[in-house]
């Protein structure tokens, strides 16, 4: 007999999270709060992402809280936080770039801290046997400026994919879900789950792979998968990285937000889709049994986003929409989801 429920979700306004005893926060793996909120209620010992994506229509920030439903231990090492149970690790780290040393060989700042802080993560990782990172979550601000020569979320590859090579980790193929996002303010923000065991990575008939896209988005590609699926849990967890309006690899409807979010429903459905045959014994999740998180660029454009939203997936699902820079300056939306793993709205 096993005491383990498995991993769970919740999303919940940090006014409520704030009356919470410590004892509710016993199996809490790490939080991340999104929105303008003081953290100062967060526990010593659970790792805390500060996330600077304003809440768009809801209260002033939310904590996104993942549980272990098991014994937890907690750990640092360097600048990283975590807390582990069984089967999966929960980190955060945050590096100011203003804390990094300038121009140093024609590398940005932002590359440098990027690959810094996925190299302490990679090192965490070897040392507690969670080797294999499952999803990871990227902000850090003005990803659409272009500063040293380049655009910033290019920087931003280029130290990921070397950080990953330097790791002893693939670049193609065998790689996380993941989303990469602008916040509006502060440090570089890292925060993810890795597990003992990898997980399969799912790509998307109806998009180039993100490591195969060509030259014209950056000279080094991104390092994330479609979707990640991890078989090791009971039942199956998958987490779909951030969906973007992107066929090929191109953006289609610019300009047009209700079209964009379409689009980015028909590539969940086609990741689903690819998640349901890579897993023929598991129960097969389907968008309405997931949670999500929406990235809106202009929050004047929440109301058509969520409309189109509950078209495509009702109003029973759990969801915070938030004001983020996509990685495209064409790119409006961007959705993210996760499913198989216990959730709870407590807005
Ligand atoms: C895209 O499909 C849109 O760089 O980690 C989505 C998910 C996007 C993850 C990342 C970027 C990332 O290319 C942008």
């Amino acid at each position: 007999m096993s005491l383990v429920r498995g991993l769970s979700l919740a999303y919940m306004p940090t006014s409520s999270v704030r009356q919470c005893s410590q004892q509710w926060w016993d199996d809490v793996l790490g939080v991340a709060i999104l929105g303008d909120g003081e953290a100062g209620f967060v526990p010593n010992g659970v790792p805390l992402a500060r996330v600077a994506t304003p809440v768009l229509a809801g209260p002033q920030a939310i904590c996104e809280v993942w549980r272990a439903g098991g014994p937890v231990r907690a750990g640092a090492r360097g600048r990283v936080r975590y807390r582990c149970s069984e089967t999966m690790l929960f980190g955060a780290i945050e590096l100011d770039e203003r804390a990094m040393p300038a121009g140093m060989e024609g590398v940005s700042v932002l590359q440098r801290a990027t690959a810094a802080v996925y190299r302490e993560v990679f090192a965490l990782l070897d040392e507690a046997g969670y080797p294999a990172l499952f999803r990871a979550w990227n902000y850090f601000p003005a990803i659409n400026a272009v500063a040293d020569g380049s655009e910033r979320y290019w920087q931003f590859n280029a130290g990921r994919q070397e950080a990953f090579g330097a790791g002893g980790r693939s670049t193609t193929g065998r790689v996380p879900a993941a989303c990469a996002l602008g916040s509006a303010h502060g440090p570089f923000t890292l925060y993810f789950i890795a597990l003992r065991e990898a997980p399969l990575a799912i790509e998307n008939p109806r998009q180039v792979c993100a490591y195969h896209y060509p030259e014209q988005y950056g000279p080094r590609s991104p390092t994330f998968a479609r979707a990640s699926l991890a078989l090791s849990q009971t039942p199956p967890v998958l987490f779909v990285s951030g969906t973007a309006s992107i066929v090929g690899h191109k953006t289609l409807h610019p300009g047009d937000v209700v079209a964009q979010t379409a689009e980015s429903f028909r590539n969940i459905a086609a990741v689903l889709a690819e998640a349901r045959r890579a897993d023929p014994a598991g129960s097969g999740l389907d968008s309405r049994d997931l949670a999500y998180k929406v990235y809106v660029r202009y929050p004047g454009d929440l109301g058509a986003v969520r409309a189109c939203f509950r078209e495509h997936v009702g109003d029973a699902v759990p969801v915070v929409f938030v004001q983020a820079d996509v990685c495209r300056d064409d790119l409006l939306v961007e959705i993210e989801a996760s499913g198989g793993h216990a959730m709870e709205d407590g807005r």
